[in-house]
C-alpha cells in the first residue's frame, strides 16, 4: 500500500490519488458498495477490522444468533440470479447460514481481492487543496481516494459499560458482538449475563440448557414475540422465487420495508374481543409483524398499551412464578425499543438453574474476581457475558478520527447529536458518503433493503458527478438543517421519542438524546428521489478546476461563503 493505481478524481487535472473510493467495512453495505462501484468502472479499496466478510454476521456468533426479518427478505435483491440460486433453509436464518451467504456473495462477485482484512481505519482527513480523502489504518498505512464510503455499520461499535472492577474478573468474558469462532461450551459452568436485549434474548435459552447455573442481570425487561421458527418449505420458497419482484415491491411500500400487512383499523375501532383475536393471530404467525396489528400502535399511549398488555398477559401465562413474570414484564411503549423475536425466552425462567436478578433499582456495583456485586449481594460465576449492545449508529463513525473542511472533526460536529442530509451526507465533509447513517431508515427497516437503496443512491450521485465533471459533493447547511428538523418532526409525532432506547442514545452515558433513524422507508425513498429529480437539491458540487480552498469555519460568515461558492460551482 498504496497500490500503484493512480486515479484522478473524475479523470481530470486534479491531483492523483490511489483509488476512486475507500470503503470502510465488509458487511452487507461494504460488499454491495464494492460491487456497485466496480460495475461503474471505479477502483475501490475496502478496509475491514475482521478477518473475513460479513460484518454483523462475522462478529455476532453467540448461540442462537439469527435474523428476525425472514430469510427470504433479509437478503440482497440487486442481482436476480443471486436471489434465485440461494436456498435458505429456515424461516429465520441462523448466523452461520447468513455468514455463508455473504461469503458466497464475496466469492460469486470476486470481491475479496479488493478487501484488506484485519485492518482498522483509524482516521480519514479531507485534503481541501486536492479534493480528496487521506485514509489511515492501524498498520500505519495511508491511502488517498476521491470518495470515502462509510459502510461501517449501525451496530458494530460494541458497548461495554465502564463497571467498577471490570478487569478483575478471573473467569472467561465474552461480548455477544465479539464472539469467538470456536464453540463455547458452557457445560458444567456457572454463567452470568448482563443485559436482556435482542442478543441476550436469543442466547439465554440455549445457554440455560447447557450451563449449570445462569444468572441474568436485567435492567429493563423487553417485549419479545415468539419466532415460531421452522424449516422453510421448499414449495413456499419456490413460490416466493416465482414472484420475488412482487415480494420486494410489497415490502418497499411498508413503513418498515418488510412485507407484512399493517392493519387499517385503529385499536379502538374494534371491540376488545376482536382486538385480542387480531393480536393472537399476529402473535402466532407474524414475528415482528405483530407491531403492524393496528394503524395507530405508535401514535397514542392508550392504543399502544393494548398491545403491550397483550404481551404482558402472555408473559404471565408462560412464567410460573408471578414475581418473576412481573419482573419480566415491560412497561414502556411496545415497539419503541427494538422488539425481540425469540424461541422459548420467557419459558426459560421456569428452569431451576436460571435466576433473574433485577438491577433496575440497585445497579451492578462492581465486577469482582469471582462474579459481580449488586448492593450487598455477591453473585459468583465463572463465565461473564456482556450482552450490553452497541454505541449505535454514530459510534462506528465517531470512533474514527474523521476530519472535513477546516480540519473539523465529525465527532465534534455530532456532539449534540448527528446531523445529516438524508443520512447519506453531512455538511462540511465533502465526498464522505454514509450508508445507513443517522437520518436514514436503517435500523427501523429491513436493513438489507435500506442498505441497497443507499448504496445505489450514492453510486448514482458519484456517476452524476463524473458525467458532469464535478470533483466534490457536499450537503448544504440549510438542507441539512431542514432534514434534521424533518426527521425530528416525524419522530415527535410518534411514541418513539417518549421512550428511552438506543435509538435515542440513552444506553451510552453522555450521548446526546437525539432520535437517530428516519421513520418510514417509502417516504424516505420518495424524498431521495425528489432530491435527484430536482438536480440534487440541497447538495452543492465543486468542479475540478474549483477545488475547495482552505476555509476556516470558526470565522463568522465563512460557512455561508463556502456554501455560496459551492453553489456557484454548480
Ligand atoms: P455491519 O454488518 O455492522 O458491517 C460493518 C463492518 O464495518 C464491520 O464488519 C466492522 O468490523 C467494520 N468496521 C467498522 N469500523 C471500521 C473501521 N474503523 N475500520 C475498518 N472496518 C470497520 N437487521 C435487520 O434488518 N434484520 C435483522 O434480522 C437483523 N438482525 C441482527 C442481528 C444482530 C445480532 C445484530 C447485531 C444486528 C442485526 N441487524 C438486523 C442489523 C444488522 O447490523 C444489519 O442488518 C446489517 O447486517 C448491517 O450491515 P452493514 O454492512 O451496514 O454493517
Ligand atoms: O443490545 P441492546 P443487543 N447495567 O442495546 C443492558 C440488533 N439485534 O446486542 O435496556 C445493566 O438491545 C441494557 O439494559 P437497558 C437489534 O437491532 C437484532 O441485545 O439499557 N444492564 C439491555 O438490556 C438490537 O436492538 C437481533 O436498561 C445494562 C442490554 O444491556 C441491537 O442489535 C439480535 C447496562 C443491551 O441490549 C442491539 O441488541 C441481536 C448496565 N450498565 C441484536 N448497559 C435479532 O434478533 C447496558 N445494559 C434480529
Amino acid at each position: 500500500m498504496p497500490d500503484p493505481q493512480s486515479k484522478r478524481p473524475g479523470g481530470t487535472d486534479a491531483p492523483a490519488c490511489d483509488f476512486d473510493a475507500v470503503i470502510v467495512g465488509a458487511g452487507f453495505a461494504g460488499l454491495y458498495s464494492l460491487r456497485r462501484l466496480r460495475s461503474m468502472g471505479l477502483s475501490a479499496r475496502v478496509f475491514e477490522i475482521g478477518s473475513g466478510v460479513g460484518g454483523t454476521w462475522f462478529w455476532n456468533r453467540y448461540p442462537g444468533a439469527r435474523c428476525d426479518v425472514e430469510s427470504m427478505e433479509y437478503s440482497y435483491q440487486f442481482d436476480d440470479a443471486l436471489q434465485q440460486e440461494w436456498e435458505w433453509t429456515e424461516r429465520y436464518a441462523t448466523q452461520p447460514e447468513i455468514l455463508r451467504y455473504l461469503n458466497h456473495v464475496a466469492d460469486r462477485f470476486d470481491l475479496r481481492r479488493d478487501i484488506r482484512f484485519d485492518t482498522r481505519v483509524t482516521a480519514a482527513t479531507f485534503d481541501e487543496a486536492a479534493g480528496q480523502w487521506t485514509v489511515e489504518t492501524d498498520d500505519g498505512a495511508r491511502v488517498t481516494a476521491t470518495h470515502c464510503i462509510m459502510a461501517s455499520g449501525c451496530l458494530s461499535a460494541r458497548n461495554i459499560p465502564d463497571f467498577k472492577g471490570i478487569d478483575s474478573f478471573a473467569g472467561a468474558t465474552y461480548h455477544t458482538g465479539d464472539w469467538p469462532e470456536e464453540e463455547v461450551d458452557f457445560s458444567g459452568r456457572r454463567v452470568g449475563i448482563i443485559g436482556t436485549g435482542s442478543s441476550a434474548i436469543q442466547c439465554i435459552p440455549l445457554i440455560a440448557e447447557q450451563a449449570d447455573r445462569l444468572f441474568v442481570f436485567q435492567r429493563t425487561p423487553n417485549y419479545s414475540i415468539p419466532a415460531f421458527n421452522a424449516p422453510l418449505d421448499p414449495e413456499v420458497q419456490k413460490a416466493v422465487k416465482a414472484d420475488y419482484a412482487g415480494l420486494r415491491a410489497r415490502a418497499r411500500r411498508n413503513r418498515s420495508g418488510i412485507d407484512f400487512t399493517v392493519g387499517e383499523s385503529g385499536v379502538f375501532d374494534v371491540a376488545p374481543e376482536e382486538r385480542d383475536a387480531v393480536y393472537e393471530e399476529r402473535w402466532q404467525t407474524c414475528g415482528i409483524g405483530f407491531l403492524g396489528a393496528f394503524s395507530d400502535l405508535f401514535a397514542t399511549a392508550e392504543a399502544n398499551d393494548t398491545a403491550a398488555e397483550f404481551v404482558r398477559s402472555k408473559i404471565r401465562e408462560t412464567v410460573h412464578d408471578p414475581a418473576v413474570a412481573e419482573l419480566l414484564s415491560p412497561h414502556y411503549h411496545i415497539g419503541c425499543k427494538r422488539t425481540c423475536v425469540d424461541t422459548d425466552y420467557y419459558a426459560t425462567y421456569n428452569r431451576d438453574n436460571v435466576t433473574l436478578v433485577d438491577v433496575s433499582e440497585t445497579p451492578i456495583g462492581e465486577i469482582t474476581r469471582s462474579g459481580l456485586k449488586v448492593g450487598e449481594r455477591d453473585y459468583e460465576f465463572d463465565t461473564l457475558i456482556f450482552a450490553t449492545g452497541f454505541d449505535a449508529m454514530t459510534g462506528p463513525l465517531t470512533r474514527i478520527d474523521i476530519r472535513g473542511i477546516g480540519g473539523r472533526s465529525l465527532a465534534e460536529k455530532w456532539k449534540g447529536g448527528p446531523r445529516s442530509l438524508l443520512g447519506v451526507a453531512t455538511a462540511g465533509f465533502p465526498n464522505l458518503h454514509i450508508i445507513a447513517g443517522p437520518g436514514s431508515p436503517s435500523v427501523l427497516s429491513n436493513m438489507v433493503q435500506s442498505i441497497e437503496q443507499n448504496v445505489e443512491w450514492i453510486a448514482d450521485c458519484i456517476g452524476y458527478m463524473r458525467e458532469n465533471g464535478f470533483a466534490c459533493v457536499e450537503a448544504t447547511v440549510e438542507a441539512e438543517d431542514a432534514w434534521v428538523a424533518h426527521v425530528n418532526e416525524v419522530a415527535d409525532a410518534t411514541l418513539y421519542t417518549k421512550t428511552k432506547s438506543w435509538y435515542i442514545g440513552s444506553n451510552i452515558p453522555g450521548k446526546a438524546p437525539v432520535f437517530m433513524p428516519y421513520i418510514g422507508f417509502p417516504d424516505y425513498v420518495r424524498k431521495c428521489d425528489e432530491v435527484v429529480a430536482k438536480g440534487y437539491a440541497g447538495f452543492a458540487f465543486v468542479e475540478h478546476s474549483d477545488a475547495p480552498e482552505v476555509l476556516d469555519d470558526s470565522k463568522p460568515g465563512r460557512e455561508a461563503a463556502r456554501t455560496a461558492r459551492l453553489r456557484r460551482a454548480r
